[in-house]
């Protein structure tokens, strides 16, 4: 790995307060591992003390910082958060339950030396994911699908909560990033398509504690409310909000 290449990770978290020992441990160990991270854990508006807890388990590790929003704003508006004022290298965010281990880190910061923006993928993964629920995997497929035709873009899983970006590349897309919800990855994308971004891929491998018990997906009102957002990303493009041009 390029040792001069700084990095901030940015953990979006929501009412996981029984997670915050285990996350911290982790978070500590990769600070640890690697000294030119910075981490930021984003809470927005948790009901259950969530990023107070946060706060309190990280004050004495010295590259991590908590910020505590009032109001949920979704899970793209907390990266987006994170990442103001990042004058790191790279720009990289993980689902806050750490569904993908710590590990990755590594080779996403390697990845990063190569591409724009690089992109978790669970079809890359060397193991099947298991405890997916099959309506939500099934959702999961034709939501990938019709996002890419609709968009013009071409990723096995455009979803997985595990991305990296090079700060220019960041500026860029989320100057521009409007969404704050679910499908808040898939115009990241397509903005990398509009923008002429090279976007590279790694294996996502779901750790097997993962659970979907706690997810704040809702299959019915979020499956509903993807769709709009996509018809929304090809409506401000036809409408030219996304300002390619400057
Ligand atoms: N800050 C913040 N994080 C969110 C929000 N929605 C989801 N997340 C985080 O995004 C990650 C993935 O969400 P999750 O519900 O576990 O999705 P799933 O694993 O795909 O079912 C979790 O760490 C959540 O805390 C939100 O509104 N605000
Ligand atoms: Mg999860």
């Amino acid at each position: 790995m390029n040792s001069f290449a700084t990095a901030r990770l940015v953990l979006p978290v929501c009412n996981e307060r029984h997670l915050v020992e285990e996350v911290s441990q982790s978070l500590e160990e990769a600070c640890r591992r690697d000294p030119g991270l910075r981490v930021v854990v984003v809470d927005d508006g948790s009901r259950d003390g969530t990023g107070e807890a946060f706060k309190q388990r990280l004050t004495s590790l010295k590259n991590a910082e908590v910020k505590i929003l009032p109001k949920n704003g979704g899970k793209g508006a907390a990266v987006r958060h994170g990442f103001e004022g990042a004058t790191e290298d790279q720009l990289m965010f993980m689902d806050g339950d750490l569904a993908y281990s710590i590990d990755h880190l590594a080779t996403l910061r390697r990845a990063l030396e190569q591409h724009d923006v690089v992109i978790g993928s669970r079809s890359m993964a060397p193991q099947a994911q298991g405890g997916l629920p099959a309506r939500r995997a099934f959702l999961g497929w034709g939501f990938n699908r019709l996002a890419c035709f609709l968009l013009g873009i071409n990723y096995p899983d455009t979803q997985a909560g595990l991305k990296g970006f090079q700060r220019k590349a960041a500026q860029r897309l989320f100057t521009r990033q409007r969404l704050a919800d679910f499908a808040f990855d898939v115009e990241l994308l397509y903005l990398c398509r509009k923008l002429g971004l090279g976007v590279g891929q790694i294996p996502a491998q779901v750790s097997s504690r993962h659970t979907y018990k706690t997810s704040r997906v809702k299959l019915c009102c979020d499956s509903f409310r993807a769709l709009k957002d996509l018809f929304l990303i090809r409506w401000w493009a036809w409408m030219g909000a996304y300002r390619l041009h400057e």
